[in-house]
């Protein structure tokens, strides 16, 4: 028996399904989990000792590669003068200032632990500030697991085909509007009929929690402009994509302004951090200045706040975004040539350092195209890639991330092994 299914054996004893979260599992692609025993730049190593190219990246914080040296140190510098105070440090302050800096449309920032509790403390805030209830997200988008946004969700979710959670009263949800991706009409509908009640619309400006999905031309402009003639709040869930896709995320993109942003994941550089901010106006209704609560004996924990700083400080490299986008496009536009090649129907695309692979002639538009590619043959693909020693997000539904760390060399390595794979899966 191999080392990891050793430990997922073990793991199962002591853990449901053996994971801390529940596509690690790997339980939509079947085999067994690798267990991480150590991680350097673009390479993970398994429990027995088998190298990986990572396109996981901890789900998308390690842009700059695993272990980044400087990180580390900012980390074990950090560490030495103590682990948590809950108390306020000089550090909080310089990680906000670059954030405001960086993201044109946060003019406050308060940081939390995770993305979950950014998104649900940005849903609170909009209520509170708004004073209203409804809020409207997107069928296949994923804010994190608070109960009003487990509907229709995506990742794990949809990973395991109930993108709705058990456990989540009909009346925690009874003010959550949920919309197709990408579908204006839906949303000037929605409006026409619930305006005066909406307190915000939460979406992620490019999906990457139904696969890589995104936006089309006009829909994250008509939620710009819907959400400014009714009185209701934009939040761009910008966890995923924040410092990913681009400098400034997919607002520096697009040029919409949202009201609210809820970021994650890079900002920690690896270690547990998340963010929500935006207007200063709507961001003084939160405690102590205003009256939506909001608290953590974690937020701002002074060893994260190191790691996101290097990190954040790092990313500022000129050409960093554009190195970064040309080696994912380079890994993208390989792989669909390959199986192009090879016969076998397959697309990709990537923004920034993320990207997305589908088994479908063309890239999907929304969730129900994402559905209908080949997820058989994804499981097939993901297999054989495992054996070849490249892990890619064990999920169709999941987006693929690209570190700096990715150079020609491993992105040559990767080409070289999928065409073996796909010279197979054409057969
Ligand atoms: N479904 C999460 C990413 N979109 C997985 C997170 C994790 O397992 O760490």
């Amino acid at each position: 028996m191999s080392r990891n299914a050793e430990l997922f054996d073990r793991a199962c004893r002591s853990i449901p399904g053996g994971v801390n979260s529940p596509v690690r599992a790997f339980r939509s692609v079947g085999g067994t989990p690798r267990f991480v025993a150590r991680a350097q730049g673009p390479y993970l190593w398994d429990a027995d000792d088998k190298r990986y190219i990572d396109y996981v990246g901890s789900w998308g914080p390690a842009i700059l590669g695993h272990a980044h040296p400087e990180v580390v140190k900012a980390v074990q510098e950090a560490a030495v003068h103590g682990l948590s105070y809950g108390a306020p440090t000089e550090g909080e302050i310089r990680i906000a200032e670059m954030l405001i800096e960086r993201l044109p449309s946060l003019e406050m920032v308060r940081l939390v632990s995770s993305g979950t509790e950014a998104t649900m403390t940005a849903i609170r805030l909009a209520r509170g500030a708004t004073g209203r209830n409804k809020i409207v997200k997107f069928e296949g988008c994923y804010h994190g697991h608070a109960d009003s946004l487990l509907v229709k969700a995506g990742s794990g979710l949809l990973t395991f085909g109930n993108p709705t959670s058990a456990g989540v009263p009909p009346e925690f949800v009874a003010h959550t509007l949920v919309l197709d991706y990408n579908d204006t009409a839906g949303v000037q509908a929605a409006f026409a009929e619930h305006g005066k009640d909406i307190a915000c619309v939460i979406v992620e400006p490019i999906a990457g929690n139904m696969n890589l999905v995104k936006p089309a031309p006009g829909f994250l402009e008509a939620l710009r402009s819907e959400c400014t003639a009714h009185g209701a709040l934009l939040i761009f869930d910008e966890v995923m994509t924040g410092f990913r896709v681009g400098p400034q995320g997919v607002q520096g993109l697009t040029g919409i302004k949202p009201d609210l942003t809820t970021l994650a994941k890079v900002i920690g550089g690896g270690m547990p951090i998340g963010a929500f901010g935006g207007r200063a106006d709507v961001m003084k209704h939160i405690a102590p200045l205003g009256a939506v609560y909001q608290a953590g004996t974690l937020s701002g924990n002074p060893v994260a706040v190191a790691a996101g700083i290097k990190t954040l400080e790092l990313l500022s490299a000129p050409g960093f975004y554009d190195k970064l986008a040309a080696q994912t496009r380079k890994l993208t536009d390989g792989l669909a040539a390959s199986a192009r090649a090879h016969g076998i129907p397959f697309s990709a695309d990537s923004v920034g350092g993320m990207f997305g692979i589908y088994f479908a002639d063309q890239v999907p538009g929304g969730l129900a195209a994402v559905s209908a590619s080949d997820i058989e043959r994804f499981k097939v693909f993901f297999h054989a890639m495992l054996d070849e020693g490249v892990y890619f997000a064990p999920s169709a539904y999941e987006a693929g991330f690209v570190s700096s760390t990715h150079d020609d060399a491993v992105i040559g390595a990767t080409l070289a092994a999928a065409d073996r794979v796909f010279s197979k899966l054409a057969k």
